[in-house]
């Protein structure tokens, strides 16, 4: 039960109010763990205010910051501190998502291993669960706490736990213990002083802890949805089973006194091993997507919209769960290396900012989405949104059938202040292509001029000096609009462009054009309209202007817009007497023209700290040109480099000592499964949770060995190999769809009686997987399940686990507790910044490879010197073996690496199952200036070994770019470890 009230943020049930002024809360999803370099996380949250959102939401994983039962992180990659004055400084406000439990593809939901461990069912209310939890949500609650609004910060809402509300073959969810563990994670916000309003997202739309539901904990009842599901392999097929008709049905029914509320809706989709790349979820949830389902929920009138994600980012250090690979890109506006050229990046700018300058929207009712409507034929469903005490009302139209790709003409009917018109007046028919949907209006309030209907979107209107006003306007390729104005405005002059048709109807000037790539500007008295085809108006940047504080930055109703047109990207603006000063990016040379400000006689321009020559154009507007030369810089060739190796599985070796590695002594486990073994072997009794995972199994021989039978989980996607001594017996290579296998490996030669061998197995950990509430489904253990050796009781092995050096008490602070596995270069710490490898064999993981089933370890160092002022983002990119171009070629198909960048696993890499083959690494985790050291292992699981097929260092388009060069991450150097085996 929420016991504060605060003035800064309250609702009605239109919209939230943010100090007192409506406003939509138009959130993208980024997860500042996705992305270790805080410097960086301004770059993004920039990208997003200027898609013209208003708000950013965020989870926080427990597992990443208390790996080791506590001990919180708060410093270096995990300081929120710098995340939330990076958000006050773009001027985005935050919802902010502690868990415990997050899903968002990470491993065990963000749970921590040491919590799985117990015995107590996770989301449970058991005490022993609870306890585990209250640590982290003090601290993290009391880090949120202070960057409330109400400290001046960003947070503006909390939400606690996750989608809380299935409860797999229980019918009678919440049961009282669902009721209570929910209370108590509430609770626990409110004791660390959260006084901003609780939301929660229920994945069903079942109206789960809405409040007035009885269940009564929190303020703000919002829903998640995936219409488009997850299948990235056919991204043109659209599943309408589940693309929703009547939202704002079940949401009047559900939370009439709430905003409707969206906490996650789709904007891009993931992929897992052996699948597609997540280029194609960026097909799959598309800009044409991003037009209807979108719209749809606009139809419905959605005031808090957060987008999932916005900016995925890399599960880097194996921080994400077992069904995805390394890239968490989501195909989502912003891609992983941070670009913004992805379409759907343009088609939701467009959107935001329409809603932002459109008030009335906040308080618009919804009708219903009615099949051939208001003049439309029946393949058109219109639905309104209707004013509430403003005249403007809003029709958004969409094929019946969404996904239908008929280009369809229609027409449509509707009341105005003009009365009842039939659009368009002008002749013709409107169009519908394909899948699209648009935002048509009606008295539609300029700031005191009304506009009486318009069927072309509009993407935004300013303010300029004394009385004027900027309207800019688009429509799609082969589109025909209209768009009618006051007759007592006066008379319309077209001062740029052609091919319109104005003429006089009624009290009105109605002004029809067909959308042309170049546009139209017409002007009447005080009003400027802009007429652009989509594509150009993606090129345009409505910016806010800083305002007093509080609001600086954050958006505001009341905020004085600037139109820019030009530039792949403007940050921010602002105005230095009569001179406009913009920060962005261009990746060409560029024009740009300011269409609109609040100053009268602008007289001059700077970009990024630099004074532009500017010009006037034939229409008055200050225009300059910013020349894009691209500066030299080197990136070297990885196949050239120094590469040191050593051999990191030496413990197939007799010498080897294991006497320092836990030994398997747990005769009682608390995972749910139940132990097929004497003692168990799951990695997790043993605090392994990460990377990999090597076990070593003792025995004295009887010579009647023929054969081990393995039961092995590893989680989807992974493999293992098996040696007996230092003679290799077998791998499995992985599928995309496996998370255990079961092996019978053949002994290949008999063993003498009463003399000592050893197994050794080393198993891939793809990471926990995620859970629906009550399954505890994140225990399923990884490691050693079952084994059998033939004529052998089970107890005949002894077995020894490692898995990262120190387990919980993980070794690298800085890089979290999930960066290292089992590997033996690992466990030293070879994978850091200027490792011991001055005496090591030179040797190339391309050029030489390793000869035999195991694992090589390669190192070596390279230096960078990029421009200053360019945003050059790099990848590397792996070359698969294509087989038979060589002898050399067919060698090593079944082989996976990790690439450490400065000691950051930033790459699995699976050369048989792939999809993944190049792997963005952000800038600060690479030093773009100065030296980097760069590791891989090499796990061959072919008898024959492997040699990589090709690796290299890749720069993306240089972008001559006004963000901020970020400092590196935190890149602690090799010291020895003194307790590495
Ligand atoms: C939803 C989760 O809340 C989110 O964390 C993420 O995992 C997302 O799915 C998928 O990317 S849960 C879904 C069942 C709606």
């Amino acid at each position: 039960m929420k016991l504060t009230r605060i003035v800064e943020v309250t609702w009605d049930k239109h919209s939230l109010f943010v100090r007192g002024e409506r406003i939509m809360v138009f959130s993208g999803e980024f997860h500042p763990f996705r992305l270790p370099v805080p410097d960086l996380w301004l770059d993004i949250f920039e990208k997003i205010k200027s898609m013209g959102f208003t708000g950013v939401s965020f989870y926080v994983d427990w597992g990443l910051v208390e790996g080791n039962p506590g001990h919180v992180s708060t410093d270096g990659i995990w300081n929120l501190e710098e995340f939330f004055d990076a958000a006050v400084q773009a001027g985005l406000y935050l919802i902010a998502r502690p868990g415990p439990y997050i899903n968002a593809e990470t491993s065990a939901g963000g749970i921590p291993g040491w919590v799985l461990r117990q015995n107590a069912t996770i989301r449970s209310d058991n005490p022993e669960y609870l306890n585990t939890t209250t640590n982290y949500m003090s601290i993290m609650g009391r880090i949120i706490e202070k960057a409330q609004i109400t400290h001046g910060g960003p947070v503006i809402l909390v939400q606690p736990e996750n989608e809380y509300s299935t409860w797999p073959g229980v019918t009678d969810f919440p049961t009282s213990m669902n009721r209570k563990y929910m209370d108590f994670v509430e609770k626990q916000l409110l004791a660390a002083g959260i006084t901003v309003p609780l939301i929660v997202n229920d994945n069903l739309a079942l109206g789960y802890w809405a409040p007035g539901s009885g269940l009564g904990a929190v303020d703000i009842y919002g829903i998640d949805s995936y219409p488009l599901r997850y299948d990235c392999a056919h991204p043109t097929v659209w599943p309408t089973y589940r693309f929703p008709y009547d939202w704002q049905v079940v949401h009047e029914r559900e939370s009439p006194g709430t905003p409707f509320a969206i906490g996650e809706f789709q904007g891009g989709s993931g992929e897992g091993w052996g699948g597609v790349i997540e280029e194609k979820c960026g097909e799959l949830v598309n800009e044409e997507a991003a037009r209807v389902v979108y719209k749809n929920n606009y139809s419905f009138g959605v005031k808090l919209f957060n987008i999932y994600m916005t900016y995925g980012g890399t599960n880097w250090g194996n921080l994400g769960y077992q069904g995805g690979y390394t890239s968490y890109d989501y195909g989502a506006a912003i891609t992983e290396e941070r670009g913004i050229w992805r379409e759907k990046f343009s088609e939701q700018k467009l959107e935001a900012n329409f809603l932002k300058v459109s008030p009335a929207y906040l308080t618009a009712t919804s009708g219903l989405g009615i099949n051939g409507s208001y003049g439309a034929p029946a393949s058109i469903a219109v639905t309104p949104l209707v004013g509430n005490g403003t005249r403007t009302n809003f029709y958004v139209v969409r094929h019946a059938d969404f996904s239908s790709t008929d280009n369809t003409q229609y027409n449509l009917t509707v009341s105005t202040s003009i009365g009842k018109v039939s659009i368009p007046q002008l002749g013709a028919s409107l169009i519908l292509n394909g899948r699209d949907s648009k935002f048509h209006v009606t008295d539609y309030d300029l700031d005191g001029i009304n506009l009486i209907y318009s069927t072309a979107e509009i993407l935004s209107w300013a303010r300029g000096p004394g009385s004027t006003r900027v309207l800019v306007l688009y429509g799609g390729a082969g589109e025909l609009h209209e768009f009618a104005i006051s007759r007592h405005l006066g008379d319309p002059a077209m001062i740029e462009g052609n091919n319109v048709t104005i003429q006089q109807k009624g009290p009105a000037w109605v002004v029809q054009w067909q959308v042309q790539p170049n546009r139209s500007v017409i002007r009447v008295s005080d009003l400027e309209i802009y007429l652009l085809w989509r594509n150009e108006a993606y090129t345009y940047w409505p910016m806010e202007l800083p305002a007093s504080h509080p609001i600086g930055n954050f958006s505001s109703p009341t905020k004085e817009l600037v139109l820019v047109k030009g530039a792949y990207l403007i940050r921010n603006v602002k105005l230095v007497g009569k001179q406009l000063w913009l920060s962005g990016d261009i990746n060409a040379t560029t024009e740009i023209e300011v269409i609109s400000t609040p100053v009268d006689q602008l007289e001059g321009l700077v970009f990024n700290g630099q004074q532009l020559k500017t010009s006037h154009t034939a229409t008055g507007k200050l225009s300059a040109k910013i020349d894009y030369m691209l500066p030299t810089f080197e990136v070297p060739n990885l196949s050239n480099l120094r590469w040191k190796y050593m051999d990191s599985l030496p413990e197939i070796k007799s010498s080897y000592n294991d006497s320092a590695w836990k030994t398997c002594d747990k005769a009682i486990s608390h995972n749910p499964r139940d132990l097929d073994t004497p003692m168990s072997l799951y990695s997790m009794d043993y605090g392994f949770h990460t990377g990999s995972l090597l076990y070593r199994g003792h025995f004295f021989a009887n010579a009647r060995e023929s054969y081990i039978w393995l039961n092995i989980s590893g989680g989807t996607g992974f493999g293992h190999s098996v040696w007996l001594d230092d003679k290799f017996l077998g791998s499995w290579p992985g599928t995309g769809a496996k998370a255990t296998i079961t092996q019978n490996l053949t002994i290949p030669e008999a063993l003498s009686s009463g003399t000592p061998h050893i197994f050794t197995i080393l198993i891939d950990h793809m990471g926990q997987d995620e859970e629906a509430p009550g399954t505890d489904a994140i225990k399923f253990p990884k490691g050693i399940l079952g084994y059998q050796l033939s004529n052998h009781d089970q107890s005949d092995i002894s077995w020894r686990l490692t898995g990262n050096l120190g387990g919980e008490e993980y070794q690298d602070l800085s890089r979290g507790p999930l960066n290292e596995g089992a590997m033996y270069a690992e466990r030293q710490g070879y994978h850091y910044p200027n490792p011991p490898s001055s005496d090591w064999t030179v040797s190339s993981p391309i050029k030489n490879g390793i000869s035999q089933a195991g694992v090589g370890f390669y190192t070596a160092s390279f230096q960078l010197d990029f421009p200053s002022g360019w945003d050059i983002p790099l990848n590397i990119v792996f070359t698969t073996f294509t087989s038979g171009t060589s002898q050399h070629d067919e060698l090593g198909l079944n082989y996976r690496c990790q690439i450490y960048i400065n000691g950051y696993q930033y790459g699995k890499y699976i050369n048989n199952l792939g999809p993944q083959k190049s792997y963005p690494i952000p800038e600060g985790v690479i030093n773009h200036n100065g030296v980097n050291y760069i590791a891989l292992t090499l796990w061959a699981q072919d008898a024959e070994g492997a040699r990589i097929g090709g690796l290299d260092l890749v720069a993306s388009t240089a972008i001559r770019s006004g963000y901020s060069k970020p400092r590196p991450a935190p890149q602690p150097s090799w010291v020895a470890r003194s307790d590495a085996y």
